[in-house]
């Protein structure tokens, strides 16, 4: 009888200690999952006030095109676009901010131009808004979904944007509708539906032109909070949280 009491009493406090657990667990999986699952916007930034480009996706970056120099990021193409890219692939809707200035320019003929990148789903696969000059011997602002070497449905305005004047670019995606703004005002109103998700970025092309860029940020559903770092010192740091976590 007593045997079966401590048996009951031990049972009963193993119940306690495993209904226990499991509540500290699923405590546990929830403060873990939320975030992860969420579907509110973050926003992640880079100002390059530490010198480097760790983080970003450089491998259309080419190392002699480009330079971290007094917290911008200076790029000058030679003969060939260049990017840099962040995010994933599944990115769909966000705003896209940068701060851009053309220092350098001459028309080429062809697209040259500092550029907001969006829906990137490869090399040279994405759409571009920017300003610069078309290749018409004007300068613009545009818009164009880039295939490859091929250029489609270029829509742009002539607009005469000073030299080592910063402007500030916004691209609002949403859907198949995008929204550029130069300094607040909307420039492009444009729908299309080629790429329905894809990472963002910053370009400048072509050969005649040195673009500076400051101040970027992406906001948007699945987008984390923070400042682009390398992604290694970023996974370290979710598993030492996730470890304390568990811990607790
Ligand atoms: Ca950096
Ligand atoms: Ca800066």
């Amino acid at each position: 009888m007593t045997r079966n009491i401590k048996h009951n009493c031990a049972w009963i406090l193993a119940s306690l200690i495993f209904s226990g657990l499991l509540g500290l667990a699923s405590i546990s999986v929830l403060m873990i999952a939320i975030p992860s699952t969420s579907a509110w916007a973050g926003t992640l930034k880079d100002n390059f006030d530490d010198g480097n480009m760790d983080g970003w996706d450089l491998s259309g970056a080419p190392r002699d095109t480009w330079e971290v120099k007094d917290g911008e990021l200076v790029v000058t193409p030679r003969s060939w676009p260049v990017w840099f890219l962040l995010g994933k692939t599944t990115w769909k809707d966000y705003t896209v901010r940068v701060r851009a200035k053309i220092v350098k320019y001459q028309s080429t003929g062809y697209i040259e131009s500092a550029e907001i990148l969006a829906r990137a789903t490869s090399p040279l696969y994405w759409y571009a808004f920017g300003f610069g000059s078309v290749g018409l011997g004007t300068k613009d602002n545009f818009c164009c979904p880039v295939q490859g070497d091929l250029l489609v449905s270029v829509l742009y305005n002539i607009f005469e944007w000073e030299l080592d004047k910063w402007y500030d670019l916004k691209l609002v995606a949403e859907g198949d509708q995008f929204k550029f703004y130069m300094n607040d005002e909307l420039v492009i109103d444009y729908t299309y539906s080629t790429y329905p998700a894809g990472k963002v970025g910053i370009g400048a092309t072509f050969s005649g032109t040195t673009a500076h860029f400051d101040d970027f940020s992406v906001t948007g559903d699945d987008v984390p909070d923070g400042f682009v770092a390398p992604v290694e010192a970023k996974g370290k740091l979710a598993i030492s949280w996730g470890k304390i976590k568990t811990i607790q």
